[in-house]
């Protein structure tokens, strides 16, 4: 269809709607200036750039909804499988800028705004960024739904409308605090309430058997998922997708009127305060059982809705004849991390309680129909949750995964002799701290027991070098000493645990990891034969050509065309360009661009002023000790401790100047993560303001991190660090969009810097520190007492105890590095074994930045490497190794 005009003109109600070409910057003026004056929400006599703002995005959200209405049409009509990508966290940023740019509007939206008297960057950065989620895992989720909806996949993503963002980072003299992100305050124009798509959600409760051997779930509270849809545009395509995100509500039969009139106010809407607190905020504290039951509370609300809605449109779709075995080739679930692991309960309680499928179908298309990713080798990040809690508030479901539990016993029972199956019961079955019940131990399994369609999962035993008798041995002996000490009563009961992530492995048809070295490592304890990589990537749209016009318009010069932002793989061909004196001159005037913009948002928001022929060296990630901005804070330290130390022109000539620019927020609760963050913002203050050093050195914590300032960071940057630990960092996403532009790497052998490095040419990144396989052996002589620390590490150390940067207690920050044994001591992090290879590498990247001309080529290399870090490549991968589904282009 023709979609450059709007719907015609209403003639019978409301104002006269115009209808101009949308490729037209005089009918897109007068369309925003429609929208300006019968947008209800704002005083129509004024145009401010927040008025200008909002007038904007309707009227891109109508050719947006025009779109959407004709994407769906058309996945109608095709009836082809498609996938649905179910996240807890979308981190969306601003919507304008992209929606915009995907619609190939910038040019005649900028002109149109400034018809009207505005500027477009001016007017979009109004917006305010929706951050539902918390770092990497969320804005993954974002950029594949760009991705899909861009190669044309017909594609649901599935989340929930959190009421209140990712909390704002505020920074004062104490360091962070967190204060509400109220994002929806003056509505958000890039959603479209459902009220005609909406489910009942049901908690606690019992169940009942009804007649052979069926259950009935009779729940304790009920209320309703109601539908948010943000639609997605494709970049070059009219397909655009849907983000379908759940709120929370209840019927109003279950208004308490009575109550209400009787004065009794909080009675009235107790269970509409329930419904709501659901979809307050992203992952409420859950150290309580009542934060624990509002947890699942979330997760199950988006599993729950999300089903019933694919089960509803797969019945509408398959008209009178449903055949329920045709569902897993209509429908892909991804399960992004284990957050809605849930899902596998609820589709299969469906299916057999609700549908009537006999449970081994029912099991059958839910095995075809989920795949999960896992994101994480930390064990604290693998969920659990007690099985008593999970019972209360979902008890029908739990008796499903008890029986999934059950069945996956006994066909490890099958397979592996009596001696091995404790050990690996223990470690692979879904329930922990459960006993292992004779009758499943092999000599007594009898055939008729032996379960068939959940056989797929196959074991490797570990390949440590023990000897596997003594290990076996002294498990056998602690066992038995735990048990009798349980049994005599002198230590509890340990609590039963629901393992998510060994649900999602024994459900889900395909596991996989995010980078090639995480997925090599979770094979060795998740032992699938159908374990996958999929290497994480980033959409070129955001993180290219949105947010980096310059380097953008240089390589689309260079390179002929604009076709890379499509075709990453032409990037290599600026390869051909390197030894070009012009194009060089073009790239960095392109950089110093963006410096300048980041210097002049920098002084907005810190106060600091910085030069932007300086080097801006960057780490923006949320705080972790793993992500190691402490080693990266310390070699701040050390680096101006050795400026003082030496005379001026020493200085001068040993280290070139640099702006190191720290951002990220820390966990409410991660104590150790926040002291990270005072301690950056404590050496900002005595090194920016020290004469001696000037512009050699300046240190800066931008406060709020968020995608909208990444989009301001990166393209800004010339050295960024991705320096944990090696093992720790699955995979990494903001390390691709530093290499996208033209940012030089410095990082350790961890997550996808190990393809980085191998794309872009080893002489072309910054590699230090300690690798996977060293780490065992590194912490061993640690517990042997037989690590010394180099000189540097503790003179850093002895820095910030001195008080030379206030009086802030940082004993505990520093006792976590110190000791020889134990989680969060003894430097688990490794800092101070990497400090002086970190040290020693930076010495280096001084030294390179020192020839311009050699940088930049570094530069130009790194963007000519980084075709495969586009979540395109990433997305195709998906599609056809795991979804099995196919583009599917609206005429
Ligand atoms: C990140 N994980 C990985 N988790 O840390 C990162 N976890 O290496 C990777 O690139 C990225 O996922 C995408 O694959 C997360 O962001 C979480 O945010 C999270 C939230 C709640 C519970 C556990």
């Amino acid at each position: 269809g023709d979609d450059s005009k709007l719907p015609p003109k209403n003639k019978k109600k409301g104002p006269p709607l115009p209808n101009p070409a949308l490729n037209d910057p005089d009918g897109l003026a007068s369309l925003i200036k429609y929208h300006a004056k019968y947008s209800p929400s704002f005083n129509p006599a004024k145009f401010d750039p927040k008025q200008a703002y909002f007038a904007t995005a309707q009227s891109v959200r109508d050719s947006l909804i025009h779109r959407w209405n004709k994407t769906y049409k058309h996945f109608r009509t095709t009836n082809a499988k498609a996938v649905h990508y179910l996240s807890m966290e979308f981190l969306q940023g601003r919507a304008m800028t992209n929606a915009i740019g995907n619609l190939e509007l910038t040019n005649e939206y900028a002109q149109a705004l400034s018809k009207l008297g505005h500027d477009l960057e001016n007017v979009a950065e109004q917006e305010p960024d929706a951050a539902l989620g918390n770092g990497g895992l969320g804005r993954l989720a974002s950029c594949f739904l760009d991705s899909l909806a861009t190669l044309n996949y017909p594609a649901w993503g599935y989340g929930l409308r959190y009421k209140y963002g990712l909390f704002h980072q505020e920074i004062d003299k104490d360091g962070q605090h967190e204060v509400v992100e109220n994002w929806l305050e003056m509505g958000y124009p890039w959603e479209i309430p459902r009220h005609d798509i909406c489910y009942p959600i049901k908690f606690f409760g019992k169940t009942f058997e009804t007649y052979a051997g069926k259950k009935e779930w009779i729940a304790g509270e009920d209320i309703e998922a109601v539908a948010y849809d943000v639609p997605i545009p494709g970049y070059k395509t009219k397909n655009t997708i849907c983000l379908r995100l759940w709120s929370t509500k209840v019927s109003p039969k279950n208004f308490d009127l009575e109550a209400f009139n009787a004065g009794e106010y909080d009675k009235a809407a107790s269970l509409r305060n329930k419904a709501m607190r659901i979809c307050h905020v992203l992952y409420p504290g859950d150290a309580s059982t009542e934060g624990k039951l509002l947890r699942l509370k979330q997760q199950y609300t988006l599993c729950s809705a999300s089903i019933q809605d694919m089960i509803a449109r797969f019945k509408e779709w398959s008209g009178t004849k449903v055949n329920w075995n045709d569902f897993p080739s209509k429908v892909a679930i991804q399960m992004n991390d284990t957050h809605p692991t849930l899902c596998i309960p609820e589709l299969m309680r469906i299916l057999i309680d609700v549908e009537g499928v006999p449970c081994e179908t029912a099991w059958d298309i839910t095995c075809k129909t989920v795949a999960y990713t896992n994101h994480t080798v930390l064990p604290e990040a693998l969920e659990k949750w007690p099985l008593p809690i999970l019972k209360k508030l979902l008890p029908r479901h739990v008796e499903i995964i008890e029986k999934i539990d059950e069945r996956f016993v006994k066909s490890l029972a099958k397979k592996l002799s009596s001696d091995e199956l404790e050990q690996k019961v223990r470690n692979m079955r879904i329930l922990e701290n459960v006993e292992l019940p004779e009758s499943f131990k092999k000599e007594k399994l009898d055939s008729s027991q032996s379960p068939t369609k959940i056989a797929k999962t196959d074991v490797k035993l570990p390949r440590g070098k023990e000897n596997m008798a003594d290990l076996k041995a002294k498990n056998k002996e602690r066992d038995e000493a735990r048990k009798a000490a349980i049994d005599q009563g002198r230590v509890p009961k340990p609590e039963v645990l629901v393992r998510m992530a060994n649900l999602s492995v024994i459900v889900g048809h395909k596991v996989n990891g995010v980078a090639a070295i995480h997925s090599e490592i979770v094979k060795k304890d998740v032992f699938k034969d159908f374990y996958q990589n999929k290497t994480n990537g980033v959409t070129p749209r955001r993180w290219m050509a949105y947010c980096n016009p310059e380097l953008s318009a240089v390589i689309t010069k260079w390179l002929g065309s604009q076709d890379w932002v499509l075709h990453t793989e032409l990037l290599a061909g600026l390869r051909k360009h390197v030894t070009n004196k012009d194009f060089l001159k073009e790239w960095r005037l392109a950089k110093k661009a963006r410096k300048e913009k980041l210097a002049k948002f920098i002084k907005e928001r810190t106060g600091y002023v910085v030069n932007s022929d300086s080097m801006f060296d960057v780490q923006i990630k949320r705080i972790h000790e793993y992500k190691r901005q402490l080693m990266n804070i310390m070699g701040v330290i050390y680096r101006y401790k050795k400026m003082k130390e030496m005379d001026p022109k020493e200085r001068a000539a040993k280290y070139v100047p640099r702006v190191c620019i720290f951002g990220g927020k820390a966990f409410a609760t991660y104590l150790n993560a926040k002291r990270i963050v005072k301690l950056i913002t404590d050496v900002a203050a005595v090194v920016n303001k020290d004469p001696e050093i000037g512009d050699l050195l300046k240190v800066i914590f931008v406060p709020d991190y968020n995608v909208s300032v990444a989009e301001m960071l990166i393209p800004a940057s010339d050295l960024s660090q991705h320096i944990s630990t090696a093992g720790f960092e699955a995979s990494g996403t903001s390390n691709m969009k530093f290499v996208m532009n033209g940012c030089v790497l410095i990082g350790t052998l961890d997550g996808a810097n190990v393809e980085i490095r191998s794309d872009v040419g080893e002489e072309n990144f910054f590699l230090f520190g300690a690798t996977v396989d060293q780490i065992k052996a590194i912490r061993a002589e640690r517990s042997a007492g037989k690590f010394t620390p180099w000189k540097g590490f503790e003179e850093a150390k002895e820095f910030i105890r001195s008080g030379a940067l206030g009086d802030y207690d940082y004993a505990p920050l520093l006792e976590s590095l110190e000791g020889d044994e134990g989680f969060g001591k003894a430097d688990y992090f490794l800092v101070g074994k990497d400090f002086p290879a970190y040290v020693e590498c930076h010495e280096k990247v001084d030294k390179a930045y020192r020839d311009q001309e050699k940088w930049t080529k570094m530069s130009i290399l790194n963007v000519a490497g980084s075709s495969k870090f586009s979540s395109d490549r990433t997305i195709h991968e998906y599609a056809k190794e795991i979804w099995g589904v196919r583009p599917s282009p609206v005429p």
